[in-house]
């Protein structure tokens, strides 16, 4: 039996929506964040000492971190291909990509984004309010907004005229973006209508749904 331990809007649908592709049995453990810090409960630290979501538990191997997560469930139980191109097609340089892309490029900006706005939301003194924002103002200007316009035209680019990453039907890569550009479109005013229809099929996919309907409906404004 699989168990994937997921916290409240998180990266959790990720796997969920994997397992629900791999037609999988699975039970969801569905852990609610800390209402003042947005963190995740002690709770989690008792499956995985990171504490984080999403982790897997398959039969007792004890699995963290979203990308691991996703490679171990495809070559576990994609035996027939479905979700990953074969290592000699043309596909499989860019299935390592986007794979890797979303946590190791794309992900770190919008946490970064995330931060910032917590910082200009965060009650301080009223005298530290203005030199708070001066610097938050400041990184986002001189680096935090080219950088996420850099990245998400590229992503545009990529997604221009084409349902999935890199196939006809979802696969790996699709699941691992499927969070950054959710989260992304919920945190950018640029014109993006290539990832917009991308992630408007996310949405409406049966399996994702499905995976919606496990853990409550992805909602990451
Ligand atoms: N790179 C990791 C990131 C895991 C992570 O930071 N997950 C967030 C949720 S999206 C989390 O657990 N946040 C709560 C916390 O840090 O306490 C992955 O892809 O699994």
């Amino acid at each position: 039996m699989i168990t994937l331990y997921a916290l409240k809007q998180s990266r959790a649908y990720r796997i969920a929506w994997l397992l629900e592709l791999l037609d999988l049995d699975y039970r969801a453990e569905i852990f609610e964040r800390d209402t003042a810090t947005k963190l995740a409960p002690d709770a989690l630290r008792d499956i995985h000492p990171l504490g984080k979501s999403p982790v897997v538990d398959d039969n007792g191997t004890v699995l963290a971190e979203s990308g691991a997560i996703v490679e171990y469930l495809i070559a576990r139980y994609d035996a027939a291909g479905r979700l990953k191109p074969a290592a000699d097609s043309p596909q499989w340089r860019d299935y390592l990509f986007w794979l890797h892309y979303a946590e190791g490029s794309l992900m770190p900006l919008l946490v970064m984004s995330l931060v910032f706005r917590k910082i200009d939301e965060r009650k301080m003194p009223f005298f530290a309010k203005p030199v708070a924002h001066q610097i938050t103002d400041g990184v986002r200007k001189s680096f935090l907004n080219p950088q996420l316009k850099l990245h998400l035209e590229f992503v545009e680019s990529r997604l221009a005229g084409k349902s999935w990453l890199l196939g006809q039907e979802p696969g790996g890569a699709d699941v691992m973006m499927s969070f950054p550009l959710q989260a992304a479109l919920s945190r950018t005013e640029l014109e993006l209508p290539a990832i917009r229809e991308y992630v408007t099929r996310i949405e409406t996919d049966a399996a994702f749904r499905r995976a919606q309907q496990r853990l409550g409906r992805l909602d990451l404004l």
